[in-house]
């Protein structure tokens, strides 16, 4: 059965001791980040503080940062099993004769489960504030100490498609300006900047924006898929849980938010307005930039009678947000594999913030294919942002940094095997000559081909026979060792 709301998966949490309530009263500004930094580092579980700097609304965080954490909010033993759902539907073929497309049936009609519903009532609505109502109300967190403000961190910003109506949900933190005003830090790259931008080409002077704070953990982790634009979270969220997300509509825009939600934000985005946004302690570890982006207005706050704060921070990883992504990495393999089916695994290592390294393996099969492979990651969605790409044969672990690291050194001419180019950058990258735009790397540590110019013998990787390695499983033991 699908969570209900972030109650009942905070429930979950607790039954499965993975988490923490918090009674003490503890600061809002860098004492939460302490908290949640030391808890994460150290394998501790999700804390839900009760009395966050001095505010009645309790905040909940580091609710999806284990990989035990993601298996509960998903609702699986291992989120290997939503990446296998995913294949079967993706291998799903028109069947053979009469008998074979009646079994196609349940799948279809699952299928049709899966889109979002609109209801007339929401738990999000129990409350409805239309004046007397303040941000500041909300324990927001300032994280870092050089931090521009107080950031919403973990919430579902909801915008339409002008041009064809689709929804979009993503999460962009919001920088909270005063008590009904906020950033809306949308990258360039993202659907909601994509919207924003269709509007000015069209002369419109407001866009709505709807914002939830909290609902089931599907609905959530939804926000931060690396989806194809116009592919409306809400019906991912569906699959995911197995159950309709249900809708409401906005009070003051013409936007429908999850039911479920804990605290909704309604307003609009002026267009042409800006604002200074940041800096912001970021998942890189180190600051993202002070830039201008675009300011978020406050129409209504709707909210449940006891609503809770979902939040979460990012910083020197290790963090929640690795365990979100590293989710995503195996949810979307089967994804990235219809594409570039020569791909056998990847891996974003925690070090390389998702966009600054992944590490392929492929099945090579002509001159010049990691390279291809290197190329097609670059042109695929958000992939677009890798920084470095490490390509290397089939029979190398991805998941295994230290044996990607040994193998690619000793494969690699430098010269020969590591190939630059140029593109588009993670707004976040410091280091990129220009903002959004800058270089990038792929290193070739395939075994080389004489096809591809390379005429000396290429020696083999050491091994002992699997017979030898049985006798001595048994000597072993007779040795006494
Ligand atoms: C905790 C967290 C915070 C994020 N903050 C931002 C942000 O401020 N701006 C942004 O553009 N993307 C941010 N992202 C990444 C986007 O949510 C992600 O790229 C998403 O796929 C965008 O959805 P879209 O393609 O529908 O725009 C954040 C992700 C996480 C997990
Ligand atoms: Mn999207």
């Amino acid at each position: 059965m699908a969570y209900d709301d972030l109650r009942e998966f905070i429930r979950a949490l607790d039954k499965n001791k993975e988490l923490k309530r918090i009674s003490v009263p503890v600061d809002t500004r860098l004492e939460i980040t302490e908290f949640a930094d030391r808890s994460v580092k150290t394998g501790g579980p999700a804390l839900l503080f009760e009395k966050p700097g001095g505010k009645t609304i309790p905040l909940l965080i580091n609710s999806f940062a284990s990989m035990k954490r993601m298996q509960i909010a998903l609702q699986v033993d291992s989120v290997d099993e939503v990446a296998k759902r995913i294949s079967d539907y993706l291998e799903m073929r028109m069947p053979e004769g009469i008998i074979g497309k009646i079994k196609m049936l349940p799948k279809l009609a699952e299928m049709g489960a899966f889109f979002p519903k609109i209801v007339s009532k929401g738990a999000c609505q129990e409350i409805v504030k239309h004046d007397n109502f303040s941000l500041y109300d909300l324990p927001v967190l300032t994280c870092w100490p050089q931090d521009g403000g107080p950031f919403i961190t973990l919430p579902m910003v909801f915008t339409r498609n002008p041009e064809t109506g689709k929804r979009n949900c993503g999460m962009y933190r919001m920088q909270v300006y005063d008590e009904r005003t906020t950033g809306m830090h949308w990258q360039t790259h993202k659907q909601g900047a994509e919207h924003h931008r269709r509007r000015v080409a069209d002369g419109q002077t407001r866009m709505d924006v709807s914002v939830a704070i909290g609902a089931d953990p599907a609905t959530m982790y939804s926000a931060i898929l690396p989806l194809p634009p116009d592919l409306d979270e809400m019906m991912i969220a569906g699959f995911l849980r197995g159950s309709p997300v249900e809708m409401v509509k906005c009070q003051t825009n013409d936007l429908e938010v999850p039911a479920n939600a804990e605290i909704v934000l309604e307003g609009y985005v002026e267009i042409g307005e800006s604002r200074l946004e940041g800096p912001f302690g970021d998942h890189t570890g180190y600051y993202s930039l002070a830039d201008q982006y675009p300011v978020f207005h406050l129409t209504c706050m709707t909210h449940r009678k006891d609503p809770i704060y979902a939040t979460t921070i990012v910083g020197p990883p290790p963090m929640e947000d690795f365990y979100m992504g590293k989710a995503i990495e195996r949810i979307f393999l089967p994804l990235m594999r219809m594409q570039i089916p020569e791909i056998r695994d990847m891996c974003m290592p925690a070090e390389g913030i998702f966009h600054n390294l992944m590490l392929v393996s492929i099945r090579k099969s002509y001159p010049g294919h990691a390279r291809k492979v290197m190329s097609a990651v670059w042109g695929l969605g958000q992939a677009m942002f890798t920084k470095c790409i490490v390509v290397v044969d089939e029979d190398v672990d991805v998941q295994n940094y230290s044996e990607v690291a040994w193998r690619a050194l000793n494969n690699i001419d430098p010269e020969r095997d590591i190939q630059f180019t140029m593109g588009p950058i993670d707004s976040l990258d410091h280091a990129s000559r220009l903002i959004n735009y800058g270089s990038k790397m792929g290193i070739d540590a395939t075994r080389k081909w004489p096809g591809e110019g390379f005429t000396r013998e290429w020696p083999e990787v050491l091994k002992i026979p699997q017979d030898v390695k049985k006798r001595v499983d048994e000597l072993w033991k007779k040795a006494g060792l």
